[in-house]
């Protein structure tokens, strides 16, 4: 787990994300799926969205942002105990979605760009690295789940 001083980062720099909570999770995703295009094929809803003009204007784009950052949200503010929060949500991934590990780690990695872009005063070293090992724990507890609910992930 993390040190109460790296918990302090983390909830720190995500109130600074909160309040504008969609515009981050929208960028978070158009970035995903340029970088990782594969990842964007995972998405029936957004297999028709070709152009970057047509996912920054998509409210739906927007919308899964939006679930994505309240879901993550949710699971760091419940720090080292956050598997009640975690659980569900691996087994959708595991089960339905079948989210492979390594495209969490590409969204982990695109959010501590997009935080560190938006907030570049606020996110300095201390909180970076606290935030990259926060998205570690929640990475490797969401892959140990994968196995029990049988998806090598
Ligand atoms: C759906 N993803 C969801 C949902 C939540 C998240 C809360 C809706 C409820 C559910 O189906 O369980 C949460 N998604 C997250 C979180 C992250 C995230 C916390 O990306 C990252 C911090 N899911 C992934 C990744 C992909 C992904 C990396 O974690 C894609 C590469 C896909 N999530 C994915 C898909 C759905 C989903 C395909 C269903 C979307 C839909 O059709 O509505």
């Amino acid at each position: 787990g993390l040190s109460d001083d790296e918990w302090h980062h983390v909830l720190g720099i995500w109130a600074k994300v909160e309040p504008d909570l969609s515009a981050h999770g929208q960028e978070v995703i158009i970035r995903l799926f340029q970088v990782h295009p594969e990842t964007q094929e995972r998405f029936a809803k957004f297999k028709n969205l070709k152009t970057i003009d047509e996912l920054r204007s998509s409210e739906e784009v927007k919308k899964h942002g939006t679930t994505v950052l309240t879901a993550l949200g949710r699971i760091l503010k419940l720090k080292n105990n956050h598997e009640p929060e975690l659980k569900p949500l691996a087994e959708s991934h595991a089960t339905k979605h079948k989210i492979p590990v390594k495209y969490l780690e590409f969204i982990c990695e695109i959010i501590v760009k997009v935080i560190a872009e938006k907030h570049p005063s606020d996110f300095g070293a201390d909180s970076q690295a606290a935030m990259r090992k926060a998205l570690e724990l929640f990475r490797n507890d969401m892959a140990s789940k994968y196995k029990e609910f049988g998806f090598q992930g």
